[in-house]
């Protein structure tokens, strides 16, 4: 008598199914905006034709950073015309100074100007417009 040798069983296990799903195309372009040079949302400058650089500026509602420029040798101011906005007035004494500072600020339409005597009737005032 002969021992029987027995293949082995192959035993197949087949896990099966794929589902396709198809993804929809999310498009996010990651545009990386602008660096962004300057840390304010607003910047305001003031010349010696006693004008602010624009009549109107605008901002994001929130916290809103406003610094003022001055393009000539004159000083300047800019602060509020609104009650309830708790803004420190800026202050450019000479050409080249800068000065900064921040505002939480509802939407809505401000009046900003600037303070020395007779740069306001002359037409140192701008509104800033706050979506
Ligand atoms: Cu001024």
């Amino acid at each position: 008598m002969r021992p029987v040798a027995r293949a082995g069983l192959a035993a197949a296990v087949i896990v099966g199914g794929f589902v396709v799903a198809g993804c929809g195309g999310g498009d996010d372009s990651g545009g990386s905006g602008d660096g962004g040079s300057t840390p304010a949302d607003v910047v305001v400058h003031g010349n010696d034709a006693l004008k602010f650089d624009k009549d109107s500026y605008t901002a994001r509602a929130g916290t809103v950073v406003i610094e003022l420029v001055n393009d000539g040798s004159q000083p300047h101011t800019l602060l509020f015309d609104d009650d309830g906005v708790d803004f420190d007035k800026l202050t450019v004494a000479s050409k080249g100074d800068t000065d900064s500072g921040s505002a939480d600020l509802q939407p809505g339409t401000y009046t900003i100007y600037c303070d020395i005597a007779g740069h306001r009737a002359a037409g140192m005032e701008a509104t800033l417009v706050v979506n």
